[in-house]
């Protein structure tokens, strides 16, 4: 296993829409695994391939571990669509593995149905809510190349990607994993 580099808002690169996988064979059971060693070690509860510059549409996810890292149920997303989402909205604090240390405000549908392949290859359907609801509805985002800020003002999100770009000449972020 091997951990991957994350990608930092504004790269352009997080702005690509990720292809469909044809076939779930090895070489993409290793991304997940990758994927998941990588998620896992900077705490984040999601991860999608386009994060570390795959652009094929998985995306790993748990939602079960404590700080302790005990309690892991990973979830494996692979051509995940969101076929239903709930009339009522919800309001979560988000925060993204793509822009440190910024979190904030979004708004979206509190339920919803995804259906993608597992592990394996295996079709399966979810219905989702809280935060399954929302981290499901964050990583497919991503996949189409939209990351959290892309929900808010116009004002709010110009503020946090210059934040960022200040960060990324101090590099106050830099460390290995982090891609700048
Ligand atoms: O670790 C993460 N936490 C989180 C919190 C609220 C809403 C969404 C998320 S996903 C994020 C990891 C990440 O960047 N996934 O793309
Ligand atoms: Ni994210």
């Amino acid at each position: 296993m091997a951990t991957l580099k994350i990608l930092m808002a504004a790269d352009e690169r997080l702005k690509k829409v990720a292809q469909k996988v044809e076939k779930v064979d090895l070489s993409v059971q290793k991304i997940m695994d990758d994927m998941l060693e990588t998620m896992y070690k900077t705490n984040g509860i999601g991860l999608a391939a386009t994060q570390v510059n795959i652009h094929q549409r998985i995306v790993v996810m748990d939602i079960s571990f404590d700080e302790n890292g005990n309690g892991k149920k990973p979830m494996y997303f692979i051509n995940p669509e969101i076929t239903k989402r709930g009339k009522e909205l919800n309001v979560y604090q988000e925060g993204c593995l793509s822009l440190p240390n910024i979190f904030d405000d979004v708004e979206r549908p509190a339920t919803c149905t995804v259906k993608a392949l597992d592990y394996n290859g295996k079709a399966f359907t979810l219905e989702c809510d809280g935060l399954l609801a929302t981290c499901i509805q964050h990583e497919v985002d991503h996949l189409d190349g939209i990351i959290f800020a892309d929900h808010l003002s116009r004002l709010k999100r110009n503020r946090i990607l210059t934040k960022l770009q200040k960060c990324k000449k101090r590099k106050e972020y830099s460390q290995e994993i982090f891609n700048y």
